[in-house]
């Protein structure tokens, strides 16, 4: 039995592509189990509902077992175990992390808006016809990971696939895109905690933990009235998590801003020198990012590799 799993605090993303992808590897005779690295948001809920998919079960561990990753290339936002695992595949499109593996494997990864578009091609390149579900559960992940198709890491293959999933799923992206990001938005219920530590991603550069979480809602001025609440919860969870930098951004997914709060002199420091936008009362508008892969690792990485260097 081979477990797919996605990334740790898992998105959209992460939750669709691997149902479908073990879909794919079923129907080619290979004995797979989705797997998921903890509870699921607001938004994946949404939306294995709306298309009546199964949750995939949670994983604890992978020791010992066999593994394909989906949506991430890197231990830290990987499952427990994994050095004690043996990976098959990785598909992705983020940075190449530190996987490292001493057979040779299928390495699949893409700068573009999703996994769940790749997983969409590969489909078409193994001649598999996506069902109405299946093309549904994809175009939601394209759908959340691109800000339906408006996002800085949107290209034209995105775009394309994504028309013809809606095409096939008989449904108006934009319709499904709304339900979803409302969804996403909702803070009913959520703790402090929760919403600053809900879609969490860990990293190593120059030899520092750098660890950067992200709320992304369309509705920003709502998290206005727990902004102390937040900033505590933040530093406590830096402390957990032994990072050495922490970033938070509240991501407007309608205007494309973003608000970073700097929770601690280091973090204003670093900022300051990488974003340089406006600061208010510990929080800093940074006009035009929306995307932490493509906006936020990439510079913080550079600033702090070349630290490093200079030693
Ligand atoms: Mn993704």
């Amino acid at each position: 039995m081979i477990i797919i799993i996605g990334h740790k605090n898992p998105d959209t993303d992460s939750i669709v592509s691997v149902l479908v992808y073990a879909n794919l590897k079923s129907k080619l005779g290979e004995k797979v189990k989705p797997c998921r690295l903890g509870a699921l948001n607001k938004e994946t809920k949404f939306v294995l509902s709306r298309f009546k998919a199964e949750w995939p079960d949670v994983i604890k561990s992978v020791a010992g077992k066999q593994v394909i990753l989906l949506d991430h290339g890197d231990s830290s936002n990987s499952a427990p175990g994994l050095n004690k695992a043996e990976i098959l595949e990785v598909i992705d499109h983020h940075f190449i992390g530190d996987i490292q593996t001493i057979k040779p494997i299928l390495y699949r990864a893409e700068p573009i808006g999703s996994t769940s578009t790749i997983i969409a091609k590969i489909a078409k390149e193994k001649n598999i016809k996506l069902n109405k579900k299946q093309a549904g559960l994809l175009l939601s992940g394209i759908i959340s990971d691109t800000i339906c198709f408006s996002g800085p890491t949107t290209t034209e293959e995105d775009i394309k696939i994504g028309r013809k999933l809606a095409r096939i799923a008989k449904i108006k992206s934009k319709d499904l895109a709304q339900k979803m990001f409302e969804a996403r938005s909702s803070i009913k219920g959520l703790s402090a905690q929760d919403i600053v530590g809900g879609d969490y991603k860990e990293h190593k550069f120059g030899g520092v933990k750098l660890d950067v979480s992200v709320f992304e809602t369309l509705t920003p001025e709502k998290l206005k009235p727990w902004k102390t609440k937040m900033f505590n919860a933040l530093r406590k969870l830096k402390k957990e998590k032994k990072a050495g930098l922490l970033f938070f951004l509240v991501i407007d997914i309608l205007k494309k801003n973003s608000f970073l709060y700097l929770i601690d002199k280091k973090e204003k420091e670093v900022a300051k020198k990488v974003f340089g936008g406006p600061i208010e009362k510990e929080i800093m508008f940074l006009q035009g990012v929306a995307s932490r892969k493509k906006q936020i690792i990439p510079p913080l990485a550079q600033f702090l590799e070349k630290s490093a260097k200079r030693g």
